[in-house]
Parts: structure tokens; C-alpha cells; sequence
């Protein structure tokens, strides 16, 4: 995936566009960066603004979407009404998610965007938004009200979505002592997203939770799911802020488990295959990975929805969590249990041809029928389990790859085993 962020230089990397490269990293992101102004700034101290030329903008904005498949946008700092004007003439013809976050002020009280810049900013970039992101000040001020007004959060986000955002999302909106909520208004509904309060001043949990938001929006076109998952984000990033300089704590990221992280890579990869959509079957597609000696599949990281077929494109639809997979985890753990090196496994669709191939290829192939299966086994215990078992005793070595034909209502079905998801990979691009 490939996120743009549009924003500024934040030296002290808590916020801005160095606070983005940190949050997309850690989500396995390729993040692609557009400065619009350089910030001097740290932890207790906002210094100079400078904003960059028209000139360096376009030429950025150019070489960067002349170059590169984007998946979606983070707009931040915008400063002036040149930068404005510029940004809205170069995306407005893009036709994917941009997240607008429209950060007016600093914690430390820096001028990120100019009092005479903000009706540009309703009229130019308010309408770009898929989602635009502002705290209770920032929407008090963008919907044109008094910063101290008691005017419902509801009617203030309508009147923003009137500007042009389709979504409007009011963040960190006390609603208890203890509690902190997220209004959301979407096209025809709004809602509360609540969740508890950290006590403390950070600098970043703004950009960590528009960035994460975004990432997620991209994944699951779901706005309460990538809410839900922002808000979870930067709570954590909150709870590991740390105080790096003299002033303000810095939240921090969680990097995420090497398996987490291989797992993804591997996924991505496989999507980007070419045609791969012809080998996802009618059950759609997992693709798991376990920690070492798995003793459930609770161990096992996996995708909570499915790799699906969408035209002949395949999508991820879901994230990665562990007891994410029931029916691949539980191929994985029958494995792991005679074999404790194999730990990642993927199913495609059953064809005759990659049979073939995988025939041709050095690869251990191996089978079971699940007509002889017992009714008391279909019934009451797992079938998978009671398959992988089967091939592995029908073959001599442990198999890289089990299949079966299918019984009366069930799907043919080939699963692919390996050491970790990079050696599944390996195996399926020899065989697709
Ligand atoms: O978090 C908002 C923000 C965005 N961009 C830059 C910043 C800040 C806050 O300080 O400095 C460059």
C-alpha cells in the first residue's frame, strides 16, 4: 500500500509529516511525502514557519503522481492560501480517499494555518475530503462559529459536510471525567465512538490517529471500523508517549511482531501477482502464519475476513488477528504437530493444471478423500485436522502441499505449507 501525507516538517519528528513516515512504517506502508512548509519547533518551543514555493509544491505534487499507484491521501499542514489554491488544483481530479486532518494550531501554540487562509481552506480543500478529521476547536472554527460556542457538535458537523467533506469526524470530545469520544457524521448517520481518556499533554496522537485512520479507511472502506481502529492506535501510541526532550511526552508507535510484519509483506506480495484472481476459490482465500509452537489457533495470525476476489483485482477484506483464520490456522496446527518447522500456510482454488504443475516441481504433494471420512468425523470433530493428518500419512515426507477433491457440497481445495509466509510465497509463484 502507498499512503501520500501532504503536510509539514516537524524537526522534532511528534508531529507532522516525520510523525507520519513513523505511523505508516509501522503499519508496513510505503509512505510518500510532500512537504508544504518547514516548521523549527521541539518539545516546548514552536520557532519559524516557512512555507515552501508554488513552484517546489506543484513539482513535488508531479513527480510524485506521475510515478506511483496511491492508495488514498493525508492532507495536514496547509499554512497558506497559495499552498491551498495549489493543492486543491493538483488532487481535485483524483478519484481516491483523501483524509483531511485541519490542523490549525499547535499544542505548543504555532500558527499552522494562517486566520486569513482559513476561507480558502472551506472552500478549497473542506470539499477534496473523504473524511476530514478537526478537534472541537478546529471544528468550532472551520464551521464559522465562536471558539467558545455551545452549539451541538451534531449541527457544527453538518455544517462542515455542508462545506463539501462527505465524512466529518469531531475528535477528543470529553464526554466524562474519564471518558473521550469521536462524533461521527457520515452521509446518513452520525454516531458516538467512545473510548477512555489518557491524562496528558502529548505531541502527535492527532497525526497518529488521522494517519491510522486513513490506513484502515483504505483496507476496509469502513469509516466506524477505521474509527475504531484509530482511536485503539493512538491510544496505544498515548499510553508509550515519552518524554524525549524538556516539554511535552512524544507519543510512540508500537512497531509491530515480526510476524505481523512478514505476514503482510507476504500478503502483499501475493495480491500483486499477476491474474492471481483465477486461483482464489469460491471460499475465498486465508493466508496464516504461527507463532512457534502453536498450542490453538488462537496462536495463529490470520485475516479476520478473506483475500476476495473483486473483478480481477483481489483485495484484502479484514485485518490480521491472531484466531483470525479458523479453517487454514487449523490445516497449520495439524502440520506443526509432526512438523514444528512448518508455520505458514495459504489455500487456493483446486485445478487440475497446478496439480500439474506442482508435479513437475521438486515439491512433496500429497492428498486425502474426504469420502472416507466417518459421518461421526463430518459431524462432531474437525474435518481439516482429520484431512492433513490423512496426507500426512499417506505421503513419505512431510508434504508441501496437501489437496483434496472435494465431497458432495464441499469445494476442492489446495493448501500450501511452509517454514513462514516468504517460503509459501516462493512455492506459489512456482506453481501459478
Ligand atoms: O499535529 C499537528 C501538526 C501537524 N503538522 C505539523 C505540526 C503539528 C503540530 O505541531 O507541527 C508540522
Amino acid at each position: 500500500m502507498n499512503i501520500l501525507s501532504i503536510g509539514g516538517s516537524d524537526p522534532s519528528s511528534g508531529a507532522g509529516i516525520q510523525s507520519d513516515i513513523k505511523t505508516f512504517s509501522s503499519l508496513n506502508v510505503h509512505v510518500l511525502t510532500i512537504i508544504t512548509a518547514i516548521t523549527s519547533q521541539n518539545t516546548t518551543n514552536f520557532g519559524r514557519v516557512e512555507p515552501v514555493s508554488k513552484k517546489i509544491l506543484e513539482s513535488q505534487i508531479q513527480n510524485i503522481i506521475s510515478d506511483f499507484k496511491i492508495d488514498g491521501i493525508k492532507i495536514g499542514m496547509v499554512y497558506n492560501s497559495e499552498i491551498i489554491k495549489t493543492l486543491h488544483k493538483q488532487l481535485k481530479k483524483m478519484e481516491i480517499p483523501i483524509i483531511v486532518d485541519p490542523v490549525i494550531k499547535s499544542t505548543t501554540n504555532g500558527i499552522l494555518l494562517k486566520k486569513r487562509a482559513i476561507k480558502d481552506f472551506q472552500k478549497f480543500i473542506i470539499p477534496l475530503a473523504t473524511i476530514i478529521t478537526p478537534n472541537e476547536f478546529e471544528a468550532r472554527v472551520l464551521s464559522n462559529e465562536n471558539e467558545n460556542s455551545k452549539t451541538a457538535h451534531t449541527k457544527i458537523a453538518i455544517k462542515i459536510q455542508e462545506m463539501g467533506s462527505k465524512n466529518v469526524i469531531i475528535t477528543g470530545i470529553k464526554t466524562k471525567k474519564t471518558e473521550i469520544s469521536d462524533l461521527v457524521l457520515e452521509r446518513n448517520s452520525n454516531y458516538w465512538i467512545s473510548g477512555g481518556k489518557i491524562n496528558n499533554t502529548n505531541h502527535g496522537s492527532g497525526d497518529n490517529f488521522s494517519a491510522a485512520l486513513i490506513f484502515s479507511y483504505i483496507k476496509n472502506k469502513n469509516i466506524q471500523k477505521a474509527v475504531k481502529f484509530a482511536k485503539q492506535f493512538t491510544h496505544e501510541s498515548i499510553k508509550n508517549a515519552k518524554k524525549i526532550g524538556k516539554g511535552i511526552p512524544i507519543t510512540e508507535v508500537k512497531k509491530q511482531d515480526k510476524i505481523t510484519n512478514d505476514l503482510t509483506d507476504a500478503i502483499n506480495k501475493f495480491i500483486e501477482i499477476k491474474n492471481i484472481y483465477k486461483n482464489i476459490p469460491e471460499c475465498q482465500t486465508n493466508f496464516v502464519y504461527s507463532k512457534q509452537k502453536p498450542k490453538s489457533t488462537k496462536d495463529i495470525l490470520g485475516i479476520s475476513g478473506r483475500i476476495v476476489k473483486a473483478g480481477k483485482r483481489v483485495v484484502v477484506a479484514g485485518d490480521l488477528e491472531y484466531g483470525g483464520s479458523k479453517h487454514v490456522a487449523t490445516a497449520v496446527l495439524a502440520m506443526n504437530k509432526k512438523s514444528a518447522d512448518v508455520c505458514s500456510a495459504i489455500n487456493i482454488k483446486y485445478q487440475e493444471s497446478t496439480i500439474s504443475k506442482i508435479k513437475k516441481s521438486k515439491m512433496i504433494l500429497s492428498y486425502y478423500d474426504r469420502r472416507e471420512e466417518s459421518q461421526f468425523n463430518k459431524i462432531k470433530k474437525s474435518s481439516i485436522k482429520w484431512g492433513i493428518k490423512k496426507a500426512i500419512k499417506n505421503s513419505k515426507n512431510i508434504p508441501d502441499v496437501i489437496f483434496h477433491k472435494g465431497d458432495f457440497g464441499k469445494e476442492p481445495m489446495i493448501i500450501i505449507f511452509g517454514e513462514n509466509p516468504k517460503k509459501v510465497l516462493d512455492k506459489i509463484l512456482k506453481i501459478v
